[in-house]
């Protein structure tokens, strides 16, 4: 337990430093003023929590003070602590039990899918899965390149296309070479960008349907894939791919690189879609299941 507290403390660490170790620094000394109420506010915006997740934790806090009477800032952290973790969901337990399980992995160019896919695929062939990657983004050459160094690298199987080559074609492939090989989990990558947003979502429904031709009722899941460095500006893309396709969890990629973590709680609160896993790092093991407690005590690492 510890030690996955310890990965998380490190994955975190420029969050803690950042954003959330200002807000730590406020907390840590003055009295409770209507200017450091303001800087607070300030702080847990900059930390990319989102507005409505801002206005909800403080309308909480200022509950705290009436009620309970308090004066110093410091009596907020505990407080601030509970907010802050009452507003993260456990993750729910991921279903491999259909053979194939087939997921399919969206998410905007350079968010960080392929990286995760690798990480996702070393993880399910620890579990003892057999695992089939494909190669689904066709648009860029450089995307199939990628991926399939990966497969070599981690010794996983890939059908990949040619660039250029269909997306829904390489996808329908993946999923019926999968049944033929009876692999276990099928995770496929689909392109970020297109010459349009319209034309991308219009090839991930595409490719999402005639995965679900290929299987019936596949795919199982599709995971949006998003970059924790990004900000709020991830949330207005998020929101087209949940419109386009059944979206049903998201992976926060970079939290290591990211200064404002505060990106987990908007993506509960103002998506209502569960985090599943944090990518920590660059690594294939650098992928956890998402862990609301090592997390916000791994941005609020500064506080004590
Ligand atoms: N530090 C860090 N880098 C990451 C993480 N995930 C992906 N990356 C990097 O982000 C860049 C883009 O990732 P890639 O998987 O190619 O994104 P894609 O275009 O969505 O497939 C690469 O340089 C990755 O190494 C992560 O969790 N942490
Ligand atoms: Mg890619």
């Amino acid at each position: 337990m510890s030690n996955i507290f310890t990965k998380w403390k490190q994955g975190l660490e420029k969050s803690s430093k950042a954003a959330f170790g200002q807000i730590a620094e406020i907390l840590g000394m003055s009295d409770i003023e209507p200017e450091t109420w303001d800087d607070l506010e300030a702080l847990l915006i900059q930390a990319d929590l989102g507005m409505e997740t801002v206005d909800c934790v403080l309308d909480a806090l200022e509950e705290r003070v009436d009620r309970e009477g308090l004066t110093k800032m410091r009596q907020l952290q505990g407080g601030l602590k509970e907010e802050l973790r009452g507003l993260l969901r456990e993750p729910p337990q991921i279903d491999l039990s259909r053979k194939p399980t087939v997921i399919m992995i969206v998410g905007v160019n350079g968010s960080g899918k392929t990286t995760s896919i690798a990480k996702l695929g070393k993880r399910f062939s620890l579990q003892g899965k057999k695992v089939l990657l494909g190669a689904a983004d066709t648009f860029r050459a450089a995307a199939v390149d990628q991926l399939e160094i990966w497969a070599q690298r981690l010794n996983l199987p890939i059908i990949a296309g040619q660039m250029g080559a269909d997306a829904g074609a390489v996808a329908y492939d993946t999923v019926q070479a999968a049944i033929a090989r009876d692999m276990d989990v099928v995770l496929i990558d689909t392109a970020g960008r297109l010459h349009t947003r319209y034309n991308l979502m219009e090839e991930l429904k595409k490719v999402h349907r005639v995965i679900g031709k290929a299987l019936p009722g596949a795919p199982h899941e599709v995971w949006l894939v998003m970059d924790a460095t990004t900000g709020q500006n991830a949330l207005q893309q998020a929101r087209a791919f949940k419109d386009a396709v059944h979206v049903t969890g998201v992976i926060l990629a970079k939290l290591d690189s990211s200064a404002r973590g505060g990106m987990a709680f908007a993506i509960q609160r103002e998506l209502d879609l569960p985090i599943l896993y944090a990518g920590l790092g660059e690594k294939p093991e650098d992928l956890e299941p998402f862990n609301p407690d090592a997390f916000v005590a791994g941005i609020l690492d500064g506080m004590n």
